[in-house]
């Protein structure tokens, strides 16, 4: 059996995600309207206040990632992303840890997000292109870039640092496995995962991405016990 500590990522699918995806889709159905790709970042206090649909979502993947890393989730970031007919993807894979960078001055005061959870407000049907796509178990891979280089990486700047990590992500598009995301997912990934996203055509197609983990623990600590295979359960039931 396949687990998330060696696949790194897991999909879970319930009638209860379905139902109050369908009521978020409305709920940010005005967004940014002419973009192609949205990205926005929102507190959790505005989403319990204005986007309460968005926020039970977020309480959902606030309790499957607490399974997954066997402790209480604390969500560091909630982001909307709204792929539009016509976007034409990412382009290549990346990892998300460079996301907690912008005001944190230090490695020492940065917190990290252990793992991502994607909720799409739509299916995406295959004709249809645009996913997200991931490499399976290569957030092992990335674990050990970082533990080889770690002295010189935690010299650098966060951002140079970042920028040399992205240099060893497998780019290879034709290998990744594109997720086939339903109406009533919720997909759980490291935060070493490479993954990016591929074009979409026909349809518009929103997600909340909401990172989470254990935001006590900072820097360069949180990168030695975030991701080490050892500290993650084997696949969860939920
Ligand atoms: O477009 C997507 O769904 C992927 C977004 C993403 O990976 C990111 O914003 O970091
Ligand atoms: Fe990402």
């Amino acid at each position: 059996m396949s687990t998330f500590s060696e696949q790194g990522f897991q999909v879970w699918n319930s009638e209860e995600v379905r139902d109050t995806a369908l009521r978020a889709f409305a709920e940010v159905s005005s967004v940014k309207p002419g973009e192609q790709w949205v990205d926005q970042l929102y507190e959790s206090a505005d989403l319990q206040q204005h986007l309460p649909h968005a926020f039970e979502l977020q309480q959902r993947a606030k309790q499957f990632a607490s399974k997954l890393i066997g402790r209480s989730a604390d969500v560091l970031q909630n982001q909307l992303v709204i792929r539009r007919d016509g976007f034409k993807g990412l382009g290549g894979s990346h990892i998300d840890g460079n996301r907690m960078i912008n005001g944190h001055e230090s490695w020492n005061a940065m917190p990290l997000f252990q793992l991502i959870v994607g909720v799409p407000l739509q299916s995406v049907p295959h004709e249809n292109g645009g996913n997200l796509f991931l490499h399976p178990g290569k957030h092992h891979s990335v674990a050990e870039y970082i533990f080889r280089n770690w002295n010189r990486l935690f010299a650098m700047q966060k951002n140079e640092a970042f920028r040399d990590v992205f240099g060893s992500l497998p780019q290879n598009e034709n290998e990744a496995h594109v997720c086939p995301l339903n109406l009533g997912d919720m997909i759980a990934f490291h935060h070493l995962m490479p993954h990016g996203a591929l074009p979409i055509t026909g349809m518009d197609v929103p997600i909340w991405y909401f990172r989470l983990g254990e935001c006590s623990v900072k820097g360069k600590e949180a990168f030695a016990t975030a991701f080490h295979p050892d500290n993650w359960p084997a696949q969860v039931t939920t």
